[in-house]
């Protein structure tokens, strides 16, 4: 920025930890959003006519019309969020609008909420924790073929997207006993590999032909929607799990469900959803379905570090230097 604006205009849309929100008082002319009402499409282009910052989240489409009406003082999209597929990033770079996220502070919780699903779904958890709590099914005691689940130690976990959560999930699930597979658009460095004691599959069909649980964490981009395909979904083994924490659109939604329904796959632990907040009735109405409303990140330590990143990156722009976090679409 040449000439470096005193106090600029910066537009949260959502809110955010108090912590953040003080110290972007602090720093910039902050217009939050304290009640935490979602900005309709309307609200969004009335923020990037005056705004010199926009600091979207997951719940805003910054889509090619929307940046359209963008005034020309808009230079930087800080979204609070690692994924980005939420903003039009080829649309932003053609209007010299910056994009940042927050890559890194929610990768541990994240691979947390997915080792939580691996071990959710096979082992019934839900299940268990609703009998007990539905008065109507009074609980008569133990059984010997009781709630009876199934062992994850020993078998294959196929992690599709072996980046930064799909490292940390493979970690976690290595200490589980699982044997580690992934399929990533570049094999990952040998000494990675060989800590993880993980096998690359060039194939993702034969890859998921051959696991007994399925683990998303790759980023949706034009090039992953439905990535987890009909005819994709069709080669797992009846007895297969899926997990999802990445984002609802790497896999076809109905084409799961049907298939959960019909028993050809084994289940499923989704904390993302195709439409959100709508999400296929069948998949909520399964007992083999654990679901979440997108929580794989949710710590308060979490949200605090990526309002901390977000900071970051409007700060160091506005000094005029590159922000830390920049995004490209050619990353994804
Ligand atoms: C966030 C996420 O909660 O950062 C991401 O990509 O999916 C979530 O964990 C959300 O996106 C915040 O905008």
């Amino acid at each position: 920025m040449p000439n470096p604006i005193k106090k600029p205009l910066v537009i949260v849309t959502r809110k955010l930890p108090e912590v953040v929100e003080t110290r972007m008082r602090e720093l910039f002319d902050a217009r939050l959003n304290l009640d935490d009402k979602p900005m309709s499409q309307a609200e969004l282009a009335e923020a990037v006519k005056v705004a010199h910052v926009l600091v979207p989240t997951v719940t805003d489409r910054i889509d090619r019309s929307l940046i359209a009406q963008a005034g020309p003082q808009l230079k930087l999209i800080a979204n609070f969020g690692t994924g980005v597929d939420n903003v039009d990033l080829d649309t932003a770079r053609v209007r010299g609008i910056i994009v940042t996220n927050t890559p890194g502070v929610l990768t541990e919780d994240t691979a947390d909420m997915t080792m939580a699903l691996i071990l959710a779904v096979p082992r019934r958890l839900a299940e268990g924790t609703a009998l007990l709590k539905d008065s109507a099914k009074q609980w008569t005691g133990w059984s010997p073929t009781w709630m009876l689940g199934h062992r994850i130690w020993g078998k294959r976990l196929g992690i599709i997207g072996m980046g930064r959560i799909g490292q940390a999930v493979a970690r976690r699930a290595k200490a589980f006993g699982l044997q580690i597979h992934y399929h990533n658009r570049r094999r990952v460095a040998e000494e990675v590999e060989q800590e993880l004691e993980a096998t690359y599959w060039d194939s993702l069909d034969q890859m998921l032909a051959r696991m007994d649980i399925v683990s998303v964490n790759c980023p949706h981009t034009p090039a992953t929607y439905h990535l987890l395909s009909a005819r994709r979904l069709k080669l797992l083994k009846p007895t297969a799990y899926i997990v999802n924490t990445a984002r609802g659109e790497v896999i076809d939604e109905n084409e799961l469900a049907r298939l959960i329904e019909t028993g050809q796959i084994a289940g499923a632990g989704l904390d993302v959803f195709e439409h959100e907040p709508a999400i296929n009735p069948k998949l909520l109405a399964s007992h083999s379905v654990v679901a979440l409303p997108h929580m794989g990140s949710a710590t308060i330590e979490g949200r605090i570090d990526m309002g901390e990143k977000v900071v970051i990156n409007i700060k160091t722009f506005l000094d005029g230097h590159n922000p830390p976090d920049r995004v490209h679409a050619a990353m994804f």
